[in-house]
């Protein structure tokens, strides 16, 4: 079949013309393929107008039978083509029947129906379900599901699917059965279904509201072993929403499976989540401290979509961040409340520049509810889920916690059990707080990130301190002449001494004030300001914007040793770092010599100094920004990207820091070691990740780096110190080295997550034949281009963690990873369209690299029949 995508308009939205009361479906399995038989309720709405025909999606089914209220229908009287089924004549009420055949063995795009090693599993959303079975694949039909599986019992002992499970059967020829039946109605894109022989951990969570549920986590037999903390995580998230939002469960059962072969992180599917491995798997031997924080966050995040997603859902997929903006929201919220609030607000601040900033700079921006889709895949993204969660942040910050608990309560009182709208949304927090939030709703509808310039005059004799906020919102592809927005501006002033004063703002005196930017330019006046002050502005990056101020070196000193607040004292660090990198570059430019400017290094000695009062604080300001983030500092300053520069003057800085503070390194790293056996608790994870950070200063030291990696690989007893020694070791040309990845490979050859990690490091490896190594790793029997995580380990990994190397001058690499797009544009369209996106920002680099990439892409451009998922990407950033 050809593809015959086209693009979607949210402006084109229109109901379906028919209700469906009731879903029934028969899924039976055999050896190479599954037959699926659908019944469906349906009539025609009341309201529906002019009586057209039926359309179900239906992608990629043999069909075997089609029968309406029962009489089978002749091949004349319906139509199908690639995109699904037409019936040209139906009456007002009528029961269809439809029987097809699918085959999961050849679906590699891990969408619809699809094997995972020895087990059968589902991916639904966006639009996976029309590969299953013809269908109103569309978020705002909801039916209530009634499943029967059917299988070799000993094949797949285990058949799932969502809501509570009815009868079992036993049937002829070693066959079995299992019905399930979700009472809640549900969109297609919320149903899954698992067939496997499978191991499970059971808990149980007894809910606010007395109900009694059982928790089950499924992996395969040889990870049983792995599954308690993602249990504990699970009843940590039930537990917090209860409090904090006054959310219970609502099935008796709620399970999670984990698989290794998935493309995303894990789906929120009703009373049925399924997982990417690495999102559940853990223990303190396989898994780091980053892991045991991805899981805890990944499961409460998909526990938290059964209420924001699933119990009230999205009208349409332009709403998606309605249900993702909202649970990252609240996701972001439980972490901090289980691990540090700061500490979560710089590393999500750090993720958003890092991600969602350069996506809403390039050809790809779109606003959190974006207008037109060729490919709907395509947009979760950054922008949808990060920046998504940012505006509800604000929403939370304008009208305060407690408006906003009231408004959530409002939101589920009016909408449970329906498909609404990011508009309903805010209406409800409209009317729970009486604020109006008309100017802020500009957060749904205009991209780009906008750009808030500060600064302060004092008036000596009245004593008042006038403080001037302008805002710029960017242009981006589309979309100009924009309006200014809603920015919510935490505010607090700093006397020289470093104390927070106190001053008068609208007639009132406090040492903190939320200002709210409503329009292009305001001046905020503070009475009672002496010289001297200090501001701290945006504190805890209360919108996502780009603050320019004209704060001196001192002032930023100031604030990196002073503020009360952690994110303000780690951004007046960044600022100092950044300003001096950007300083240097400028010197590389024009071939001056270099130096370390004294007062960074001062500055940074200080923290490093005082780093036991708060450890995880002192690991990220003292944690370089990354050639990435550089990267992505110089597109934002408007100044071309030159990957050699960049290298070379960020290795400059790591090293002369890393020379001028050895004792303090050392003294850290030995200061900072973690006694006793691995504990995942925030204490211990802040002195590891300090140790780990010394590690990687006292690498870069010239003679003895090496041996103190080897040092520290041989004392390593958990994950997290083996990696943080194993990812240094791998820039070092000894043989040790490769002694330690043949020792870590055969130890762990079985263990397909911590093979992804071993894959990854090589693929990070600063030594020049790295890519050679890279091609030839693809080789290796745990490698496979169909599996999503070795994909991502091996060539995301290189592509877009080792900048250096992949934007070399000849391009070489560049055509490498065409090639991988084009292979994956046949195998799996939704990774290659991930990994083509490294080319994004191609226009931001400088000759020879930016035409290079251009080739590149255009490359990959020329190719008949690209998915839509592909083209969609290289057409935007060609056009
Ligand atoms: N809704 C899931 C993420 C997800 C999205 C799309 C997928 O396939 C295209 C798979 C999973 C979440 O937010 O967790
Ligand atoms: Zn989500």
């Amino acid at each position: 079949m050809t593809d015959t995508a086209s693009m979607h308009y949210l402006k084109d939205y229109r109901p379906w013309d028919f209700d469906l009361s009731e879903t029934r479906m028969d899924v039976s399995i055999h050896e190479s393929s599954v037959e699926v038989r659908t019944r469906l309720m349906l009539s025609r709405k009341a309201d529906a107008g002019e009586k057209g025909p039926l359309f179900l999606h239906g992608e990629d089914l043999e069909i075997l039978e089609i029968s309406l209220d029962g009489r089978l229908l002749s091949p004349k009287e319906f139509l199908q083509d690639s995109r699904g089924l037409t019936l040209f004549d139906v009456p007002d009420a009528f029961s269809l029947f439809t029987r097809v055949r699918i085959f999961p063995d050849e679906n590699t795009a891990l969408e619809g129906l699809y094997r995972a090693g020895e087990m059968l599993c589902t991916q639904c959303e966006a639009e996976g379900f029309r590969k299953i079975t013809f269908y109103p694949d569309r978020p705002d039909v909801m039916a209530p599901f009634r499943v029967r599986i059917e299988a070799d019992k000993k094949r797949y002992p285990v058949l799932l699917s969502n809501g509570n499970p009815m009868e079992r059967q036993d049937l002829d020829e070693g066959r079995h059965a299992l019905v399930w039946e979700d009472p809640y109605p549900k969109p297609s894109y919320l149903f899954a279904l698992v067939a496997g022989d499978l191991a499970c951990l059971k808990d149980r969570f007894h809910t606010a509201e007395g109900l009694d549920v059982s928790l089950e986590i499924y992996t395969e037999h040889e990870n049983a072993d792995k599954c308690a903390h993602a249990m504990k995580s699970l009843k940590k998230a039930m537990h917090w929403d209860e409090l904090v939002f006054g959310l219970s469960y609502d099935l008796s059962t709620y399970m999670i499976v984990a698989t290794n072969d998935f493309n995303m992180g894990a789906m929120e599917n009703k009373g049925l989540n399924i997982f990417n491995s690495r999102y559940v798997l853990a223990k303190p031997d396989t898994a780091t401290d980053m892991d045991f924080e991805g899981i805890e966050s990944v499961i409460a995040h998909e526990y938290f979509h059964n209420w924001t997603g699933n119990r009230v859902t999205v009208k349409n997929w332009f709403q998606l961040s309605l249900k993702e903006g909202l649970t990252v929201f609240r996701d972001q919220e439980f972490t901090s409340d289980m691990q540090s609030r700061s500490l979560k607000r710089i590393q999500d601040v750090r993720s958003l520049r890092a991600r969602q900033f350069p996506e809403d700079a390039g050809p790809m921006a779109h606003p959190i509810r974006p207008e037109a889709y060729l490919e709907m895949n395509n947009f979760y993204t950054a922008t949808v889920y990060d920046k998504g969660a940012e505006v509800i942040r604000m929403i939370h910050t304008i009208i305060g916690p407690e408006s906003f608990r009231r408004g959530m309560d409002l939101y589920f009182k009016r909408h449970d059990g329906r498909a609404v709208t990011c508009e309903d949304f805010v209406a409800a927090m409209e009317d729970a707080s009486g604020k109006d939030l008309s100017r802020f709703r500009l957060w749904y509808s205009q991209a780009g990130t906008p750009v808030l310039y500060a600064s302060t005059e004092l008036d000596k004799e009245k004593s008042i301190l006038y403080l001037t906020l302008k805002q710029e919102v960017p242009d981006t592809p589309g979309q100009s002449g924009k309006k200014p927005m809603t920015l919510p501006v935490k505010t607090a002033f700093f006397t020289e001494k470093g104390e927070q004063a106190f001053l008068k703002f609208k007639g009132e005196k406090a040492n903190a004030f939320l200002l709210v930017l409503e329009s292009e330019e305001e001046i905020f006046a503070f009475e009672g300001a002496s010289e001297g002050l200090v501001p701290s502005l945006l504190r805890e990056f209360s919108a996502p914007v780009h603050l320019k101020t004209a704060l001196g070196d001192k002032d930023l000193a100031l604030l990196l040793a002073m503020d009360t607040d952690s994110f303000n004292r780690w951004e007046a660090g960044r600022i100092l770092i950044n300003r001096t990198l950007l300083g240097l570059m400028e010197d590389y430019r024009e071939k001056r010599e270099l130096h370390l400017p004294e007062a960074l290094l001062a500055a940074l000695g200080t923290v490093l100094e005082n780093a036991d009062r708060d450890p995880a604080l002192a690991a990220e300001i003292l944690s370089l920004p990354t050639e990435m983030e550089l990267y992505h500092l110089l597109a934002a300053e408007r100044i071309p990207v030159s990957p050699p520069e960049v290298h070379g003057v960020r290795n400059f800085l790591l090293d002369r820091i890393a020379f001028e503070l050895k004792d303090l390194w050392e003294r850290a790293f030995e200061n900072f070691q973690t006694p006793g056996d691995y504990v995942f608790r925030p204490e211990d994870v802040a002195r590891r990740k300090m140790k780990n950070l010394a590690l990687f200063w006292l690498s870069r030291l010239p003679d003895t780096g090496f041996e103190t990696v080897y040092r520290a690989w041989e004392k390593a007893h958990c994950m997290t110190d083996r990696m943080a020694a194993l990812s240094l070791a791998v820039h070092f040309d000894d043989q040790r080295a490769e002694e330690m990845l043949d020792a870590f490979s055969r130890q762990f050859e079985k263990d397909a997550l911590v093979m992804d990690k071993w894959f990854q490091v090589q693929a990070l490896s600063r030594r020049p034949d790295t890519l050679k190594r890279v091609s030839e790793l693809m080789a290796h029997p745990a490698f496979s281009m169909k599996n999503p995580n070795k994909v991502r380990a091996l060539i995301g990994a290189f592509c877009s963690g080792n900048p250096f190397l992949f934007h070399q001058k000849d391009g070489s690499p560049y055509d490498f990873l065409a090639r991988r797009v084009l292979e994956l544009d046949s195998i799996n369209p939704q990774v290659g369209s991930r990994m083509v996106s490294v080319f994004n920002p191609w226009k931001t680099f400088a000759e020879p690299w930016r035409s290079a990439m251009e080739k590149a892409l255009k490359a990959i451009d020329s190719k008949k029949d690209l998915s839509p998922d592909i083209r969609e990407v290289v057409g935007r950033a060609l056009g």
